[in-house]
């Protein structure tokens, strides 16, 4: 499955949602599909966008919350799974697009090539609901029953090694970060 592929077929319903992307590939893959207020690039800071999405679910219990991130960037920040199955904001989906490779800085092997299961460290992690779903229809299902759902959900994709053709995008850090800013304050 391309992740620009399972991004579209989600994107209906996560647009209305209070989404963080890791830098790179998958964040312009989401700004193609069409850029949106409530979504936040987290430039730079590889491995933090579940946890912040994780204070974000906390802080705003009434939204719901999707994190997309990248194996290797989970990779660099393990420890997140046992703090958001700790706390276990019932508004949080954390969706882990898996294409086993650093795409977005050339394209090297992640840990998860040598055998490193992300969607079984989560669960040991005492995640409750963890779910692969390596098709555009499995994860299209996994993500409407985690907006159903009244529990922390992390869904684990395997996806091809490809990103956008282009890096290119028309917001700024600071500007993405202002008017992010100023539509949580209109939702808390
Ligand atoms: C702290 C930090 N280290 C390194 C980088 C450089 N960097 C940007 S994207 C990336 C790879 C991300 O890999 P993954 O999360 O698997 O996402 P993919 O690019 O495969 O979509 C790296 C190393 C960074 N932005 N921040
Ligand atoms: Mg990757």
């Amino acid at each position: 499955m391309l992740r620009a592929d399972a991004l579209e077929a989600i994107y209906p319903k996560m647009k209305d949602e209070v989404v963080v992307t890791i830098m790179g590939a998958v964040a312009v893959e989401l700004y193609n599909l069409g850029h949106r207020p409530n979504f936040f690039y987290l430039e730079h800071g590889m491995g933090l966008a579940s946890s912040m999405g994780l204070g974000l679910a906390l802080s705003l219990p009434d939204q719901k919350v999707t994190v997309l991130d990248g194996d290797a960037s989970l990779l660099m920040n393990l420890g997140t799974l046992s703090t958001m199955a700790r706390y276990a904001p019932p508004n949080l989906t954390h969706i882990v697009f898996d294409n086993e490779s650093l795409l977005s800085v050339g394209g090297f092997p992640s840990a998860t090539t040598t055998g490193t299961d992300l969607a079984g460290i989560a669960r040991e992690a005492g995640v409750e609901h963890v779910e692969k779903a390596d098709t555009v229809e499995a994860i299209e299902e996994a993500y409407a029953a985690a907006a159903d759902r009244h529990g922390l959900s992390v869904i684990h994709s395997k996806v091809e090694p490809i990103g956008p053709p282009s890096f290119a995008m028309d917001i700024g850090l600071l500007e993405n970060r202002f008017e992010f800013a100023r539509h949580l304050r209109t939702l808390a």
